[in-house]
């Protein structure tokens, strides 16, 4: 027999979202003509728009020629599209303040984040965002960067924890956060639904260069922002190209949770402390583990990306953040304390007092609805449920109605 990978071993429980499939299904079992509404995962709902479509279909057809067939992108022909991809992203996702060499197009930001543990290895010490998305935080464990699960702070070993909490706003107390060599961050953030503003970033940015830090921003939900004073990208910020990562996608704006297209940003002043290129190193990674996204999905990002795809997504964004102001507005209307929910998709909402798993298992019995437990996102998250506005309105008005029918009783 061989032996099982300590790291896997060292995780507390199964990863978040197939444990509250686990009591989704559970549910079913018990009471099978329940109509469960789902709030809990972030994944979106609403059918691929036309012109995105159209660049799917174009490419399949292409496929099936024989003077338009790609395989791999080492072909000319492929290498083409795959830079016009970059061009579109650099142009009309970052304003030109990417070049283009310095994106390297995946298949979706948690894929990214799983190969970004190869990149650093086990000898790094990692700060994440409590509550932060449990990627960061289990990919480190199984990699063997923290140490095990100690059931005293009910936390693992070795992991800097940067507490978001509402006193501060959501965003960390720097002065307290010890140095480490990665700092994960997320705006708009999830679980909290917080942005930071430009000047949090800006003091993040220079916290992360005097500790020689490198921080790994993920920006899967940066078209949510409806605010223009908000920065969209860690790029945006001065001194950033020398200190962070950016990790990207398509997913949730376009709809391609399924299709899977996204990107990280490794700049080119991004060095390690030999002086060795970070962004060489990344392309090594990728080149190893990974042999590109799919053509026909880069043919759908490169629709997605054009003036008319752009006014598309815009369209999808602001469906879901209608969903956002709907359950927002419910639960306040509830007396019930939200955060996030204005330029995020994610409503996250306070229980004081109360075990979030107890919440969320009470909200899915009573009311039939789906929601993610706070405490699934870390210690700090305890108290707190988060509403996902990824679903059709017609069963986020349901739910809302659900809610404040059972609410009373909570
Ligand atoms: N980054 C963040 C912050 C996310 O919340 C998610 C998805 C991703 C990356 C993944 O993006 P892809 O580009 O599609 O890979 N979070 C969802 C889905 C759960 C999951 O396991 O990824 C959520 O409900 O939190």
């Amino acid at each position: 027999m061989v032996k099982r990978n300590v790291n896997i071993a060292k995780l507390q429980a199964g990863y978040l979202f197939p444990e509250i499939g686990r009591r989704k299904k559970a549910l079913l079992e018990k009471e099978p003509d329940v109509k469960l509404i789902s709030l809990g995962i972030g994944n979106t709902t609403e059918p691929l728009s036309p012109h995105i479509i159209e660049g799917l279909q174009k490419e399949v057809t292409r496929l099936g020629t024989p003077e338009g067939y790609t395989g791999y992108d080492d072909d000319a022909q492929a290498q083409e599209f795959l830079n016009k991809l970059k061009t579109e992203i650099s142009k009309n996702w970052y304003n030109d303040i990417i070049n283009t060499d310095e994106i390297i197009v995946s298949d979706g930001s948690k894929p990214d984040c799983g190969r970004l543990f190869f990149l650093f290895g086990s000898d790094v010490s990692v700060a994440v965002q409590d509550p932060a998305y449990p990627v960061y935080v289990d990919g480190s464990v199984m990699i063997g960067a923290t140490g095990g699960y100690n059931s005293d702070t009910e936390e693992f070993d070795g992991i800097e924890y940067m507490r978001c909490t509402a006193e501060n706003d959501f965003f960390p107390d720097l002065s307290k956060v010890k140095k480490t060599d990665l700092i994960y961050f997320c705006s708009p953030n999830n679980p909290t639904g917080a942005v930071a503003t430009t000047e949090q970033l800006k003091e993040l940015v220079d916290f992360a260069k005097k500790n020689n830090s490198i921080i790994i921003f993920d920006a899967a939900y940066s078209e949510f922002i409806k605010e223009k004073n908000l920065p969209r990208s860690i790029f945006e910020i001065e001194g950033a190209r020398e200190c962070a990562i950016e990790v990207s996608s398509l997913s949730k704006s376009a709809g391609f949770t399924g299709v899977r297209l996204g990107w990280t940003i490794v700049p080119q002043e991004l060095k390690f402390d030999d002086g060795e290129s970070v962004r060489k190193d990344w392309q090594r990674v990728m080149g190893t583990l990974f042999n590109g996204s799919s053509n026909i999905a880069q043919h759908g990002a490169i629709a997605a990306l054009s003036d008319i795809g752009l006014s598309e997504i815009k369209e999808k964004v602001n469906y879901y953040m209608e969903n956002a102001k709907i359950i927002k507005d419910g639960l306040e209307e509830l007396g019930i304390k939200t955060f996030g929910g204005i330029n995020s998709p994610y409503i996250w909402a306070a229980f004081p007092g109360k075990k979030s798993w107890d919440v969320f298992e009470e909200i899915l019995t009573k009311a039939h609805v789906v929601t993610t437990p706070g405490a699934g996102f870390g210690k700090a998250g305890e108290g707190f449920i988060r509403f996902s506005a990824f679903g059709k309105t017609s069963e986020i008005k349901e739910a809302v109605k659900r809610l404040q029918e059972n609410f009373k009783t909570l």
